[in-house]
């Protein structure tokens, strides 16, 4: 059986890809968290002990190891033809856009972390990159399911492109960030799928707090809401 080593659920976005997909799919996999460690290096050491790379996601089949959350995906492609949509022209699509994500949205990414059991109000000045990363996931978005038909990105069914932007779905909650109302309301439909509302319940029941992830929440605007279970 595939072992999934992922970090905390309220913060690692990385993670969530590969997890989403293998539950939203129906491959039976074993789940093992290790949360992020506190100090300077801490976590790279202790995720070193199942990851080449000291990160999360990584994924064990056996003997084989994979690290990196797109690789992972490759990986489950070639066992499982549901990853990517059958259709030649929207799996060359589903694949941009997958890897799109794997190496953009940068100032999304690091101005509103991943954090699902809080509600922060982003102040007015937000940085224009930001903005244009909405701008840009607003439009990918919307092609993908004027394009294939939806209800996701890629056509009928979930897959792998649907499981990269499904963090970007958290962001959206957590901040309050709008889309277009054809964005806007598959951003909705990632939140309630089965698998990710799991996803969210578990991370409302931790009890880690990460002190770096935690700042940069504090200081990406003012805290309206904290729905997680007390600090252990
Ligand atoms: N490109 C990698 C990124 C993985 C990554 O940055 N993971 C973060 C957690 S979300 C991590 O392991 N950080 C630990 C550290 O940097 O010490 C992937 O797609 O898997």
């Amino acid at each position: 059986m595939y072992e999934l080593h992922i970090a905390n659920k309220n913060y690692s976005s990385w993670s969530l890809r590969p997890w989403l997909l293998l539950s939203e799919l129906g491959m039976p996999f074993r789940e093992r968290l290790v949360p992020f460690a506190q100090g300077d290096g801490a976590s790279w050491r202790a995720f070193r002990a199942f990851s080449p790379n000291g990160k999360v996601p990584c994924l064990h089949d056996g003997d084989t190891v994979v690290w990196d959350s797109l690789a992972i995906v490759e990986y489950l492609a070639e066992r499982h033809p549901a990853v990517w949509p059958s259709d030649p022209l929207a799996r060359a699509w589903a694949r941009c856009a997958t890897a799109e994500m794997h190496s953009g949205f940068a100032a999304l990414r690091n101005r509103c972390g991943m954090n699902c059991g809080v509600r922060i109000r982003l102040p007015d000045d937000l940085p224009a990159a930001v903005h244009a990363d909405m701008a840009r996931i607003d439009e990918l978005w919307s092609e993908g399911l004027s394009r294939f038909g939806g209800p996701f990105l890629a056509g009928a069914a979930f897959g792998a492109v649907d499981a990269f932007f499904a963090p970007v779905a958290f962001r959206i909650q957590t901040y309050g960030l709008t889309l277009g109302d054809a964005a806007g309301a598959y951003a909705g439909r990632l939140l309630e799928l089965p698998a990710m509302r799991r996803w969210y319940a578990d991370a409302l029941q931790e009890t880690w707090r990460d002190p770096g992830h935690e700042r940069e929440a504090q200081q990406s605007g003012t805290l309206l809401q904290d729905l997680r279970i007390p600090a252990g």
